[in-house]
């Protein structure tokens, strides 16, 4: 095998690998850029960087760079022993005020298109009450009466695999092509739910319900992270997302309305007006 065969060879392989490794839905060792998109929303976002953000820094940074050392080389002080008194030029005042506001204004169309697609929330299939707590996540499914909490498995634990500060004891389970839509909200400090794959977001703030949704278009696994500093074990409060087929969450929904059922709200309220109650006494 000649040398140029071996190169093609090593290349392709290297690129499969690459490419796989891209598609696991978690960060990955000397990751640079964005997971692999699992929703139309994360794939947008995406293009926005990939063919406009990019491409426009790389432009402005490469003339940038181009002035600079045109300048240095220009004007160096050995090719001009008698300074310039030139202190200013209107024409080229007003060239670097207007395309700088031109160059905003070409990003913000598509920019501001996004945000409103994202804020924008249709028709939930699957509502979701994400909860932070310092520091697990509790997660309700309200429609369906199942509320349960989600700790971190610690690595000791883990099974083969799972990724290390990523699995959780007890993960969402989704349907793969719906609408769901995340109520967020914390129990004592700011957290945030968010998940890189569906290009989700938001902070969790006490006494305030954010909502947020996406729509995953591939079953698997999908990691995030709490991405608000909220105390010392900030780390270590994942958020781990199955997407799988609609028969398959009928499935988990059955499990989960024995495993996780939601305790008579009656019961809550008794319970705390008994705790208050307590509390006066003493
Ligand atoms: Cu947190």
């Amino acid at each position: 095998m000649n040398k140029l065969n071996k190169f093609i060879i090593f290349t392709i392989s290297a690129l499969v690998t690459f490419s796989t490794s891209l598609l696991a839905d978690k960060p990955r060792d000397w990751q640079l850029g964005f997971q692999e998109p699992a929703s139309q929303s994360m794939g947008e976002i995406v293009w926005f960087h990939n063919y406009m953000l990019v491409p426009i820094i790389t432009a402005i940074s490469a003339f940038v760079l181009f002035l600079l050392l045109y300048i240095i080389v220009r004007f160096r002080a050995s090719n001009n022993k008698v300074a310039s008194t030139n202190s200013h030029n209107t024409f080229l005042e007003v060239m670097w005020t207007l395309i700088p506001c031109l160059i905003l204004i070409v990003i913000t169309v598509p920019s501001f298109k996004l945000l409103y697609k994202q804020d924008n929330i249709p028709q939930a299939d699957v509502t979701i009450k994400a909860i932070g707590y310092q520091w697990y996540w509790g997660y309700e499914y309200p429609d369906e009466k199942i509320v349960f909490d989600s700790y971190m498995i610690e690595e000791k634990n883990l099974k083969p695999n799972q990724p290390r500060l990523l699995a959780v004891d007890n993960e969402i389970v989704v349907p793969v092509n719906k609408v769901v839509k995340v109520m967020i909200t914390a129990n004592d400090v700011l957290h945030a739910w968010a998940l890189p794959a569906f290009g989700v977001k938001r902070d969790a703030i006490p006494g305030r319900i954010n909502e947020t949704w996406f729509k995953a278009d591939r079953t698997g696994t999908f990691y995030g992270q709490c991405s608000e500093l909220c105390g010392i074990k900030h780390a270590f409060m994942p958020i781990t997302v199955n997407v799988v087929t609609e028969e398959e969450y009928a499935t988990w929904l059955e499990g989960a309305k024995q495993k996780f059922a939601k305790e008579d709200e009656n019961t809550n309220i008794k319970l705390a007006n008994k705790e208050i109650k307590t509390k006066r006494i003493n």
